[in-house]
Order: structure tokens, then C-alpha cells, then sequence
């Protein structure tokens, strides 16, 4: 009975992470301990979400309850979540989050050796609207064994250990990569568990879709016009493109991902470093395409090189299939040249 194997032989995502671990005979298993706070947090966040639809009903995140108390915006109640979840797991020394000006650093009596940096509800401004919203996380090793400081926040995305993200859409869908490849998880609501349901994901070399927001053309530089515009009018005479663009980056690079093609957040004259950051939404989704056979790109460098002076600074990024994103960056070389 192969065929059924997969229906009994259930692959959780704790039990796929634990498998990892024994890959590191010296892990002493801080990392499959903090990960479980984290889907213990997405659990909690999933049924927030699919519960935020009825918030008028139930005074729920972001209405006035039935005593009219202010209840918590849903992006405030996860980021809180995640903070207690992560410190409570004993393994975390410093966090950082999209939703905090400051960095958390852990107390030392509950420190760990990790960092993690998160965005806990990224795209919240959809959730009225129903569209696709998600927690982005990456995680680093403290620098060394000193006294926690934002240098150990601050590195190259290429040291991250591990990346992922959580989608809230039709379904919970997280996907993650320790560094050795990139899975997807859905969770069986029945089960309460995280259940492997795309391993090993390879984005498509090529695609047919690109996404960007076409409302800031006005604003783009030389090769970002040039790339969009091959997309809609191929040179060598190829059908156009399509365009996709959902405006929440966990939906769009999630189809990215899985479909192909290039996700586009670029600088312009207006904000020369675009809009999405680097610690929690550019260094996890590059980490992510990179794992999967993609690439990501800044417009100046490979993105993971990209070495933060601040821990909410914005970059510029062009991620998606690797074939894709070269087409840009030998646009971006040629006006260098100029
Ligand atoms: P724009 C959502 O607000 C977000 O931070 C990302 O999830 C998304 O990719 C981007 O902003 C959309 O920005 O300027 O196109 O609305």
C-alpha cells in the first residue's frame, strides 16, 4: 500500500525539523525548540485572521468589543504573540520587528543564541479586503558569546540559518528552508499540525508572470522602465508577460515561487530604497529564492551581500526565477557602464 504510505505516514513539520536536527549531531535542539515557538505563533495568528473577517460580529482585533473595550489592531495582538512565544522559548537573545521602533533584547536570565527578525503580520492593510497576509521571519546565530548588541542583527542575509514565511490565505501555508532547500507546510486544522505538502520546492527557471506595482512608473529609474516595458513588448517577438500583483509580498513572492517569473519592488526618484525592508521582508524571500534555485537582486548587488546599517532600512529587490532577474541585472550592469 505505497500509494496510501502518505496518507499514515504523516510528515509534520515538527517531526521534518527534528529530522534536520539529527543531521547536526552537536545540535543540542535550541533550533527545533525556537522553531516550534514560531508555528506555535502562526497557529495562533492563522486563527486570528480567518476569525478577523468576523470582527464586526464578534468585536474582535481591531473593532470595539461587545463592552466596547478597544480590542488590539491584529498586526499589534501577532507582534505581541510572536515577541512572548519567541522569549518564552528560552532560545532568542535579541528580536527585532517591523511593528517595534527598538530591538527586543531577551533578559539574561531566558537568553538563547538566536536572533530572529519578523515582520508578524505583513500586508495587514488587506485583511478588511479578504486578500492573502503573512508572517516573514529570519533567523541568525549571535555573532559570538558576548553581551547581545544590534551588530548581531545587523549581518548579510547570506548568514542567516533558516528563513520562511506564513501564509493566511485559503489556507496556512508555511514555508521554510534551514538551509539545505525549501518546503511548504499546510495546516490540517483538524490535526492542529503543520503537514509537509510541497517538499523540496524549485521555483521554474523562467517565467511568464512579472509583478509590480505599474502605479510608479512615473518614478523608475532607466532599467526598471527598460525591464518592464521587454516584459509587456518582447524584443524578440515572445508573447508578453503577464502581470501579477496582489500588493501583500507573502501572497506575490509565494506565487512566485511556485509558479515562476519576477517580483519587482524597485527604488525610484521618490524613495531610492524603495519600500520593503531588509531584515524581515528582502533577506528571508531572497534566502527563500535562493534555496529554491532563484536568485535576488538589489539593482547594485546580489541581495543576501547587502550589509544593514539600520535594522529597519529599505532596499530595493527584484527576486523571482533565476533566468528572470538575470534579464535585469545585465540591465542594471549596462547602465553602470554608461
Ligand atoms: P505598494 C504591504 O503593505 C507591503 O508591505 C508588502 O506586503 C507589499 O509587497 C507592498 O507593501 C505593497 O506596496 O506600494 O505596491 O502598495
Amino acid at each position: 500500500h505505497a500509494a496510501d504510505a502518505h496518507r499514515t505516514d504523516l510528515m509534520t513539520i515538527t517531526r521534518f525539523v527534528l529530522n534536520e536536527q539529527t543531521k547536526h549531531p552537536e545540535s543540542r535542539g535550541d533550533f527545533s525548540i525556537l522553531l516550534s515557538h514560531i508555528v506555535l505563533g502562526c497557529k495562533f495568528v492563522c486563527t486570528a485572521v480567518n476569525k478577523a473577517g468576523l470582527a464586526k460580529l464578534l468585536g474582535l482585533a481591531g473593532e470595539t468589543n461587545v463592552q466596547a473595550k478597544d480590542q488590539k489592531k491584529l498586526d499589534v495582538l501577532s507582534n505581541e504573540v510572536f515577541i512572548k512565544a519567541l522569549v518564552s522559548s528560552g532560545r532568542t537573545c535579541i528580536l527585532v520587528s517591523e511593528e517595534d521602533e527598538e530591538a527586543t533584547f531577551v533578559e539574561p536570565a531566558n537568553r538563547g543564541k538566536y536572533c530572529v527578525v519578523f515582520d508578524p503580520l505583513d500586508g495587514s492593510s488587506n485583511i478588511d479586503c479578504g486578500v492573502s497576509i503573512g508572517t516573514i521571519f529570519g533567523i541568525y546565530m549571535i555573532k559570538d558569546g558576548h553581551e547581545p548588541t544590534l551588530d548581531d542583527v545587523l549581518q548579510p542575509g547570506m548568514n542567516m540559518l533558516a528563513a520562511g514565511y506564513c501564509m493566511y490565505g485559503s489556507s496556512c501555508t508555511l514555508v521554510l528552508s534551514t538551509g539545505s532547500g525549501v518546503n511548504g507546510f499546510t495546516l490540517d486544522p483538524s490535526l492542529g499540525e503543520f503537514i509537509l505538502t510541497h517538499p523540496d520546492i524549485k521555483i521554474p527557471k523562467k517565467g511568464k508572470i512579472y509583478s509590480v506595482n505599474e502605479g510608479n512608473a512615473k518614478n523608475w529609474d532607466g532599467p526598471t522602465s527598460k525591464y518592464v516595458q521587454s516584459c509587456k513588448y518582447p524584443a524578440d517577438g515572445s508573447s508578453p508577460k503577464s502581470l501579477r500583483y496582489i500588493g501583500s509580498m507573502v501572497a506575490d513572492v509565494h506565487r512566485t515561487l511556485l509558479y515562476g517569473g519576477i517580483f519587482l519592488y524597485p527604488g525610484d526618484k521618490k524613495s531610492p530604497n524603495g519600500k520593503l525592508r531588509v531584515l524581515y521582508e528582502v533577506f528571508p524571500m531572497s534566502f527563500l529564492m535562493e534555496q529554491a534555485g532563484g536568485q535576488a537582486f538589489t539593482g547594485k548587488q546580489r541581495a543576501l551581500d547587502l550589509v544593514p546599517e539600520k535594522i529597519h532600512e529599505r532596499s530595493p529587490i527584484f527576486l523571482g526565477s533565476y533566468d528572470d532577474v538575470e534579464e535585469i541585472k545585465k540591465l542594471y550592469a549596462a547602465e553602470e557602464q554608461n
